[in-house]
């Protein structure tokens, strides 16, 4: 299926975008050129910010190295920089955990669970794209606890057990059984988030209209009254587009739609958005290292409904937009 350039999408009505990025390049105390996907929490009183930092020459896409940056923020709006980065991939834990591996880690998500910060991971290895997931109290140390064997590099918890065992949702990469890029999300369960199990295909690619390509977690679940909503990447694909960004062809658009899933089975589908949520739009999600691209890695419920919605946007900044929750949930069709 193709869907053409001249397709229009159009975020949802109820999203409201802040008026710039929330974090650039510019604010960033160390070397740094694109800095996006965030994990973004509310640990400790504050809001916490661990981003991507891809490091090499404005306007090129070969990157040097690619390091994790910390920021905090009181109000989730403006956020303060940590001098140095916190995780690279010289760091020893996980080099030794990948076995002397590792090329690089990237795309966090934070997601608090009874007291303790846990953080989902994408990390190149020398045999393959892997997901792991460590544990940190300070946002200095992190302890791995787990990693996958590749290909399966995009994985988010939920933020509390279900049933009594840690879950979350994953997205292996099955080029032999669905072909290139035609990928769906999964469940999975753990009683010490080492050893996973009860797996279960949770959502595909084919399900949402305005994707042709791939599908797969973005943000963190959020419990609601009604549902575990999360957020997804959705990908469509039109060979006929061209030089998009710094790369000479890219051929992809990454939009963010919208999925609920049964409180107490969450691999159960029961809404799912017919439209996407975030569709890139403004200057800094349509023009950047990859023109197009919105991927959420962080959503806080706050008290009063309001939903913090964190994306990198097109692979280079990081952008945030708000909703309110009852609006979320409205998008989300019953299936
Ligand atoms: C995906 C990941 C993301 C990136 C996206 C768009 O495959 O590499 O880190 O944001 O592509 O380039």
């Amino acid at each position: 299926m193709t869907i053409a350039n001249s397709v229009t999408l159009r975020s949802a009505a109820c999203l409201r975008r802040h008026p710039e990025p929330v974090l650039t390049r510019e604010q960033v105390p160390f070397p740094s050129t694109c800095i996006f996907n965030a994990g973004v929490c509310k640990f400790g009183g504050r809001y916490v910010m661990v981003f991507r930092n891809d490091v090499g020459e404005w306007g090129s896409p070969k990157f040097h190295t690619t390091n994790l940056g910390l920021a905090f923020s009181d109000d989730g709006r403006h956020w303060d920089v940590e001098p140095q980065p916190v995780w690279d991939s010289q760091n020893s834990d996980l080099n030794q955990a990948t076995d002397g591996e590792l090329i690089r880690v990237y795309d966090p998500r934070l997601i608090p669970i009874d007291g303790r910060c846990y953080i989902c991971f994408a990390c190149d290895t020398k045999h393959g794209l892997r997901g792991g997931i460590g544990v940190t109290d300070d946002f200095r140390a992190f302890k791995v606890l787990s990693l996958s064997v590749p290909d399966n590099r995009n994985m988010v918890l939920f933020p509390e057990k279900v049933n009594g065992k840690y879950a979350r949702l994953e997205r292996p990469m099955p080029v032999y059984s669905r072909g290139r890029d035609r990928f769906d999300i999964w469940f999975g369960d753990s009683p010490d988030l080492a050893y996973w199990g009860n797996q279960h295909l949770v959502d595909a690619v084919e399900n949402y209209p305005f994707a042709n390509d791939k599908i797969g977690p973005a943000a963190p679940p959020i419990r609601t009254a009604k549902g575990w909503l999360t957020t997804i990447h959705c990908v469509d694909r039109d060979n006929t587009r061209g030089k998009r960004g710094w790369e000479d062809g890219w051929q992809k658009r990454y939009t963010a739609g919208l999925m609920l899933l049964d409180l107490n089975e969450p691999w159960k589908v029961i809404g799912r958005s017919r439209e996407p949520l975030i569709v890139p739009e403004t200057d800094a999600e349509r023009l950047g290292f990859r023109d197009d691209v919105i991927f959420p890695g962080g959503m806080i419920l706050e008290d009063d409904g309001e939903v913090k919605i964190y994306y990198g946007a097109a692979d280079t900044v990081e952008a945030m937009a708000t909703a309110h929750v009852d609006d979320l949930l409205a998008l989300c069709e019953p299936v």
